[in-house]
């Protein structure tokens, strides 16, 4: 296959007219957009724009009529605030991006929002914008590419050879995310990563000399990764030998520090906070344009030339792709069975017959749902060759990793379990550029309380609608010993405020098999997964509902037969089992109760309102929420006249059992709430 990379022999010291027209077209269009917008970050654009020239037109591997293409170089713009240098790029190369589309820069629902999203503009392969994500997000696509390579390739290395490149910037740098990713893409010396680093010495509140000294490089080789230094961004021969090194180095991620000049050309604000984040003003826009030697009107102009020289990516896109569709052809033909697999992970469709073996228990069975959730993925993950991921150190407690699967090392990237070590904000920002590679559904655990640690890439997963699957346990006091800092209160609550992010906690052994089944079958966000490390009952369910309900978020688990209820009892994972012991209790003192299970607020709201309205019924208003946690969240199912038994302090220290007597989580206290509740008149 072409590979469409300048050697170190073609590259010039000193650019060529032509390319500094293009350089410098990048930088009018981010200039005059920001400009038009009086919003929005020009001046790293200006200063990165020759890695973004050399990067779209001479080094990556892409087609812009085929953002989607799977052979594609990926390219992440980590420093998402310049989103100004992707949208030029995306267009001046041909992607389905136009100049109208620029001129509405930042503007309600154009395709050129303030920061890069991935649902919005073709082209843009992760949402960034937060910095240190997409540093992370691109660690996890280089793992994704190795290994997809390992499971797939056969006799062409070239197929499944696609490399990860980045910007990133002084801020993406300081974020403790990238280290985390940094450090485990080093450990594991993904050598298809390549990033640039913007060392421009001007962050937003000044010089980096007030907070930002240390030696990025040799930290990056303490990493264990390949650094190089270009000391002029705009000397294009020495950013294309330190590019075509670090695509040469493919033992160690490579990062080159390109000591550039935030605003470049502007001859006020360049190397300085201003050109940071601020529209440069007419007249500075005018004064830059000048001394670039362009026309100052009209706005948005861009050479014929230049715009030519960009577009040739076009054909060459066309052509890589056709030689490497003609490659894949002929490997389909020879590894049938392998290409159906590949194809079909590409779709995200489930193999037939994928949760023929999902194990059920019975009321002899008594454990923790992060035993019977294990169980669960245990005999999806034999079928599932899509299912990937890993523990962040804590596979003894979450019981996560595939058995047989393997560890995905240097020498063995077929390896399914994925060793985060402690880095839990690295691990999920590395889910998602897994996902985002395409052809994986991949999966992460941990303690539910260092959520905490994880929520800005769990923020993202479901802001870019992307298919991870979190699997969290020690889900409440009831984890017991390790006391208050381990035990989560506020989490649950959250965790269900982030939109679009679907959380399951499962109350007994066979909703835990039922929520890895909607894990599975979920399409358009993330799913959590809530589990216990201590033990619970298996439900009895012969004269209750099946656990098949859980797929409807909330439903009626028994009720007192020929009754309308006066009380609904309604609780989540380990808390169920109160409440159905609790209706025992109410119903020898002649009440009509009825039991309602809500493993997953998402998934019951996502019902019809009748659906909803059948499970609690308007008129019943007397509820009594039962959940170890805080009650914030439980208001809209438990109305005016409800009440929760719940927790508003943190946790203690102790043995489970004892630590969830002291805060009131036994059948007798909840009887005494429910008979309290039963005495109230409605309404008052
Ligand atoms: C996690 C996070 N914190 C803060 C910000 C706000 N912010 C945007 S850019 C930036 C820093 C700018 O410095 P640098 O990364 O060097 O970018 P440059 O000024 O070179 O464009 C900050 C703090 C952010 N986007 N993400």
């Amino acid at each position: 296959m072409e590979r469409v990379v300048a050697s170190a022999t073609q590259a010039k010291s000193t650019h060529t007219d032509l390319e500094q027209l293009c350089v410098n077209s990048i930088r009018v269009l981010t200039m005059d957009a920001v400009q038009k917008a009086n919003s929005g970050h020009p001046g790293m654009p200006m200063g990165m724009a020759s890695v973004g020239y050399l990067l779209f037109t001479r080094f990556m591997r892409h087609n812009p009529r085929n953002p989607k293409w799977f052979g594609r170089d990926r390219f992440v713009l980590s420093a998402g605030h310049g989103s100004m240098l992707l949208y030029s790029l995306l267009y001046l190369t041909g992607y389905d991006l136009t100049l109208d589309d620029i001129q509405h820069f930042r503007q309600l629902n154009s395709r050129t929002p303030g920061h890069p999203e991935n649902l919005v503009t073709p082209g843009v392969e992760t949402t960034t914008g937060p910095l240190g994500q997409g540093f992370g997000n691109g660690v996890g696509m280089a793992i994704a590419a190795k290994h997809m390579a390992a499971r797939f390739e056969r006799d062409d290395p070239e197929l499944f050879a696609h490399r990860i490149f980045g910007i990133c910037s002084d801020g993406d740098l300081m974020e403790g995310v990238s280290s985390e990713a940094a450090s485990i893409a080093g450990h594991l010396g993904l050598g298809n990563i390549v990033y640039l680093y913007d060392d421009n010495h001007v962050t937003i509140d000044g010089h980096t000399e007030i907070a930002f000294t240390e030696d990025v490089s040799h930290r990056f080789d303490a990493y264990g990764w390949h650094t190089q230094v270009v000391e002029d961004a705009n000397d294009l021969g020495a950013l294309v030998r330190a590019i075509d090194n670090g695509i040469a180095e493919t033992g160690r991620p490579s990062l080159i520090r390109v000591r550039s000049h935030i605003g470049y050309g502007s001859p006020h604000f360049q190397d300085t906070s201003r050109a940071h984040g601020q529209a440069l003003g007419v007249e500075e826009v005018k004064l830059t344009k000048q001394h670039f030697g362009w026309p100052t009107e009209p706005l948005f102009y861009v050479p014929d030339e230049a715009l030519n020289e960009f577009r040739q990516c076009v054909d060459r896109g066309a052509k890589l792709e056709a030689d490497w569709n003609r490659a894949f052809a002929g490997y389909a033909a020879k590894n049938p069975a392998a290409v159906a697999e590949f194809n079909a992970r590409l779709k995200g469709e489930l193999p037939a017959g994928w949760d023929a073996e999902l194990p059920k228990f019975t009321p002899k069975d008594a454990l923790a749902t992060r035993q019977s959730a294990s169980q669960a993925e245990q005999a999806i993950a034999q079928k599932v060759m899509s299912l990937f991921g890993g523990a962040a150190d804590l596979n003894e407690s979450t019981f996560t990793d595939i058995k047989d699967g393997g560890s995905f090392e240097p020498g063995s990237w077929g390896g399914r379990n994925l060793h985060f070590g402690i880095r839990e904000h690295g691990m999920c920002s590395i889910l998602n550029g897994i996902a985002l590679h395409g052809g994986f559904i991949p999966f992460g655990s941990s303690f539910f309380v260092f959520t905490d640690y994880c929520r800005p890439s769990i923020r993202l997963a479901a802001l870019m609608e992307l298919h991870v699957i979190y699997i969290f346990t020690h889900d409440s006091i009831g984890l017991g010993e390790d006391g208050p800092t381990h035990q989560p209160i506020e989490q649950l609550t959250a965790m269900r405020a982030v939109p679009n992010l679907t959380l399951i906690r499962p109350g007994d052994a066979n909703e835990a098999v039922e929520a890895w089944r909607a894990a599975m079958t979920h399409r358009g966000g993330p799913v959590m997964l809530v589990l216990t490390r201590q033990h619970i009952p298996t439900l009895d369910r012969t004269a209750a509902a099946p656990a098949t309900e859980l797929s409807r978020g909330a439903y009626i688990f028994n009720e007192t037969p020929g009754r309308t209820p006066e009380l609904i009892l309604m609780a989540s994972g380990s808390e169920l089992q109160l409440a159905v012991g609790a209706k025992q209790e109410l119903e020898k003192r002649g009440h009509a109760i009825r039991v309602v299970s809500m493993p997953s607020f998402e998934l019951f709201a996502a019902q019809d309102e009748a659906y909803r309205d059948t499970v609690l019924p308007p008129a019943i208003r007397r509820r009594l929420a039962i959940e170890a946690s805080v009650p914030l969240g439980w208001y809209r199912w438990m109305g005016l006249d409800g009440d929760m038994v719940g927790m508003t302090t943190y946790g203690a220290s102790g043995p489970s059992q004892e630590v969830l007597r002291y805060f009131g989580f036994t059948i007798d206290n909840v009887v005494e709430h429910a008979i309290a509740l039963l005495s109230r008149q409605p309404g008052r």
